[in-house]
């Protein structure tokens, strides 16, 4: 008998995959969890019904949400990840040499034990002696630190349940107060072809409490129409000036110089939503 996996994405559109086995199920306390092993994409990692991460695409998310902002600021040393219990932002931001110290704040302990445990090229970063995994609450995680990181990234689920906070005004207030005088942030923004009128709420907010704001864009063939947003808000640094002859090169699959211009050039349709 031949399974399948359907996550609905809007009322009327899917994606489905053929799946192997059902690794692990379980109702956590915050959401129902799932990891599946799917024939085309490795194995899945699933949340309330909706595709976190998968072992062949999850390269284009997590280096994107990471090295965009990282080779924005000149020497990014503390840096904070909000959500992304999987790891593999985490394991990009290690790639930057720079980095001294990086904090995960995941709400679900469940998420961090069971991408340890099936997720090992994901999550193989999470134990590295640079790293603090905290499981709390990331917006009181925000709203009690101030002045502490360079670079913070929201790693979030769709703005339902436990992430609806991470996309408010409030939050992005908090965020201004957690960064350092010249730091700067990046959240996972979701699809401008399903999610349009989020994107022009979310990118006003942010604009209202930064300086800089910047959309950017990349394709995600698990994520809902493929074409996916991240909006950064930046006390100082400009994404598109920034000088990055003096980096060193890191190893990535996605990201590079002339990806990190491109990503910030916009269809017309998305430009006319900012
Ligand atoms: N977080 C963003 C996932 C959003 C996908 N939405 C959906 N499938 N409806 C990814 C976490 C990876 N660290």
């Amino acid at each position: 008998m031949e399974m399948w996996f359907t996550e609905k994405q809007t009322e009327n559109v899917g994606i489905t995959c053929k799946t192997g086995k059902t690794i692990h199920m379980e109702k956590t306390e915050y959401q129902d969890l799932a990891l599946i092993d799917t024939l085309q994409f490795g194995k899945m990692l699933v949340l309330d019904g909706t595709v976190q991460t998968t072992e062949k695409d999850e390269f284009i998310y997590h280096e994107m949400i990471t090295h965009v902002p990282l080779f924005t600021h000149p020497n990014p040393k503390k840096v904070l990840v909000i959500g992304g219990g999987d790891g593999g932002t985490i394991r990009e931001i290690l790639k930057h040499p720079s980095v001294e110290k990086a904090v995960l704040v995941e709400i679900d302990n469940k998420v961090v034990e069971v991408s340890k445990k099936y997720l090992p090229t994901i999550s193989c970063s999470l134990d590295d002696s640079r790293v603090s995994v905290l499981i709390e609450d990331g917006i009181k995680y925000v709203q009690n630190n101030k002045n502490e990181f360079d670079v913070i990234m929201v790693d979030s689920t769709d703005p339902v349940g436990p992430a609806v906070g991470l996309f408010a005004v409030d939050f992005y207030q908090a965020i201004y107060q957690a960064l350092k005088e010249d730091g700067l942030f990046v959240a996972q923004t979701e699809s401008p072809f399903y999610n349009n009128s989020l994107i022009s709420n979310v990118y006003r907010d942010i604009q209202s409490v930064f300086p800089i704001t910047q959309l950017y864009l990349c394709s995600i063939p698990t994520y809902p129409s493929g074409l996916w947003s991240f909006t950064m808000g930046s006390k100082k640094y400009h994404p598109l000036t920034v000088e990055q002859s003096n980096k060193a090169e890191i190893d990535t699959k996605y990201y590079t110089k002339e990806i990190h211009k491109s990503a910030f050039s916009l269809p017309k349709f998305v430009e006319d939503l900012l």
